[in-house]
């Protein structure tokens, strides 16, 4: 920052970060968003490095057409008037390279603390503002388009989650830019890909301030309209350009919102552990709530780390209003709460859980009486809670509760709450419930599946399509959760993807691998007979496997045994319903193989033969075949591994078939 800038103690400071992989159009936007203030008259001042960077920036457009790779970090001020406003509005922007910035994007997990390294790191806590530049055109390499999205939605996810986390109250507005809006504005499918890019980002936004922060951020940070912008950077019309200014203008007012946020809310004492008295677990026994330090504050953030302002309200209207709620539940058994009543248990566990957090009641403000009532009240929640919960899992009769519906009650139940442990152990286990539900439910959706394709007989390719669809579905509503959990979360997206990846392996291949080996194989007859070599060969979907010779040794005057030369052998079997063996004997007398015989190794098949797969189990699995003094035994083993969620939709079948489907 120059010194000429210092002495405007009062005007507005707006340091944006930015992120932008190469070639997002970082250099380009800035560029020609300050040439257009320049041309239109708005610049009070400018920094030296801000003059050299457009005289840098000028000539190489001028030589090569563009800006060229940013290979070091810019640092550009500009003193700018604010179109409708009154004040100016200094603007502090950096110009870093996309390479880096991706690197330490991805790199984010693995940095302990403050890492002055990490350029992302650093920006988000220097930063006020920032924005996140994306080419939707993927104009460097258009083939690769699917990758691309796929990457940088990653990235968007994984940046949100750390702004979110890494600032709380002090809220840091980020702008989505869509560059390149002149490329591709006119295409369909770019257009498309656009929307689903800017959904899937908005609903992981709008999900980590509503868990994070308890909705008490400012509305607009999360407002689609006014964080997803889409420009074009190559002063084409005054239009475009006026979008450009549009972008920095919005800056200027997210900022604003979050601190006019952040000034309504309480602010903490000091730049260290906060520790406050809270009432818990309703004696008058004393529970630390630590918030976390942040080491130094944000560009034009007023305090360090704030925590949000309780509602002011009568605990005892609400005690009043929820004990009315149980009691009618204790008085009808069986009944499942309805939704409305699962969000009236919401709103009150939300109000009180940030009530006790912020506001410790003393003794002269909470009667014994009352913190009893608060005690007994939280009980009671988690008995109906785990009753929901119990009444999903368990075989509960006529009371039982599809999965469906149980889920989306306690989701009801817990969405929008931090950690419960601090204040119920009984209900900070509900949200542990609801995870195992979560997972209960994603696996009895596929044994379904699996049911429903097996009952028609239908093709495997198509069962697995609708699986792998089904989990990509089940992937989202995993992300978008609200309830409390964030590890039992990623280890069930994890299952999740361990089994996407199975079944698209299985599509691509259209088959799976396992070993087999001859157990035993013997001839035995009532006469001495002579030494017959055998063959066999397996044949299932499109493959079939080479002939394995079984050679003859004389075990007896009747009985012949056979060996094969190896082992075992590693297969391949196509995905099907159906696996053959078909055997041939070699025919001594005339010098031939004799017409193979066939035999159906799968008429009492696995559990995975819906997915095509009908000789695969958990466990070792044996086939025995007779054909007149032909005795053959051989064991399937080692199949391609199966994920965990699968084998639990297996679980589920049986549940299912035995309790009749929920
Ligand atoms: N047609 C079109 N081209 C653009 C636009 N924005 C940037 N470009 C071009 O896209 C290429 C990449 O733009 P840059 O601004 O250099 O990208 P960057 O994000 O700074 O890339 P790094 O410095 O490598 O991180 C250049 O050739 C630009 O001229 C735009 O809105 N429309
Ligand atoms: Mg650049």
């Amino acid at each position: 920052m120059t010194s000429q800038f210092r002495s405007h103690r009062d005007q507005k400071t707006i340091k944006v970060g930015i992120y932008g992989k190469t070639w997002a159009g970082k250099t380009r936007f800035l560029y020609q968003l300050i040439n257009y203030w320049e041309k239109t008259g708005r610049i009070i001042r400018k920094s030296q490095g801000c003059q050299k960077f457009l005289d840098t920036v000028a000539n190489s457009i001028k030589s090569s057409g563009g800006p060229g790779r940013t290979t070091e970090k810019q640092d550009i001020t500009a003193l700018v008037r604010h179109i409708k406003r009154k004040e100016s509005v200094k603007f502090h922007f950096l110009d870093l390279g996309g390479e880096f910035l991706a690197k330490d994007l991805d790199g984010l997990a693995s940095h302990a603390g403050d890492n002055d390294k990490n350029h992302i790191q650093r920006q988000v806590r220097e930063c006020n503002a920032y924005i996140f530049f994306f080419d939707p055109s993927s104009s460097e390499v258009p083939a690769d388009i699917d990758e691309h999205y796929r990457n940088e939605l990653r990235r968007a996810e994984k940046f949100i989650e750390y702004v979110v986390h890494t600032r709380e109250n002090e809220v840091l507005p980020v702008v989505f830019v869509l560059t390149h809006l002149d490329v591709w504005e006119n295409n369909e499918d770019i257009r498309k890909r656009v929307d689903e890019w800017c959904s899937k980002v908005h609903d992981e936004l709008s999900r980590a301030y509503a868990q994070k922060l308890k909705n008490l951020h400012p509305k607009s940070v999360v407002s689609r309209d006014r964080i997803f912008l889409f420009v074009s950077s190559i002063g084409r019309t005054q239009e475009d350009d006026k979008r450009l200014d549009h972008v920095a203008m919005e800056l200027v007012d997210l900022v604003a919102d979050s601190e006019r946020n952040l000034q309504q809310l309480r602010p903490s004492w000091r730049k260290v552990r906060v520790v406050l008295a809270v009432l818990v677990p309703f004696g008058v026994a004393v529970v630390a709530v630590i918030l976390q330090p942040r080491t130094s504050p944000p560009v034009g953030s007023p305090s360090p780390t704030q925590i949000a302002k309780p509602p002011k309200m009568d605990i005892r209207s609400k005690l009043d209003e929820v004990e009315m709620l149980l009691t009618g539940w204790q008085q009808q058994g069986t009944r499942i709460p309805t939704t409305d009543e699962a969000k009236k248990v919401n709103d009150f566990l939300r109000v009180v859980q940030g009530w006790m957090t912020t506001n410790p009641p003393d003794k002269q403000s909470v009667t014994e009486e009352t913190q009893q009532r608060l005690k007994e009240s939280l009980k009671s929640i988690a008995k109906v809670v785990s009753k929901v919960r119990e009444r999903m899992v368990e075989k509960a009769g006529d009371a039982t509760i599809p999965l469906d519906e149980g889920v989306s009650l306690l989701e009801t139940f817990l969405e929008n709450l931090p950690d419960l442990t601090p204040f119920s152990e009984e209900l900070a286990q509900c949200q542990k419930g609801y995870w195992q539900c979560k997972r209960l439910q994603v696996a009895d959706r596929i044994a379904r599946i699996m049911k429903r394709r097996d009952e028609l007989k239908s093709p495997c390719m198509d069962a697995l399509s609708e699986v792998k669809a089904e989990l990509e579905t089940a992937k989202q509503e995993v992300k978008n959760s609200l309830v409390y959990g964030a590890q039992d979360r990623q280890i069930l997206l994890e299952a999740i993807d361990a089994t996407v990846t199975f079944c698209e392996d299985r599509i691509n291949n259209e088959s799976y691998q396992a070993k087999f080996r001859v157990v035993s194989a013997k001839a035995i007859s009532d006469k001495r007979t002579g030494l017959v070599w055998h063959t066999l060969r397996l044949l299932s979907g499109k493959t079939h496997t080479g002939y394995f010779g079984l050679e003859p040794v004389r075990e007896s005057e009747r009985t012949v045994s056979y060996k094969t030369a190896k082992d075992s052998y590693e297969i391949a079997l196509g995905l099907d319903r159906r696996v053959i063996c078909e055997i041939s004997a070699y025919d001594n007398e005339k010098k031939q193989w004799q017409k193979p015989q066939e035999f159906d190794l799968t008429s009492d098949p696995g559990p995975l033969a819906a997915l095509g797969m009908p000789l695969v189990n958990r466990d070792r699995v044996t086939k025995a075949i007779r054909h007149q003094d032909f005795e053959l035994t051989i064991e399937f083993f080692e199949f391609s591994p199966v994920p965990e969620l699968i084998w639990e939709a297996v679980g589920r079948a049986s549940v299912n078939s035995e309790s009749g489907a929920p």
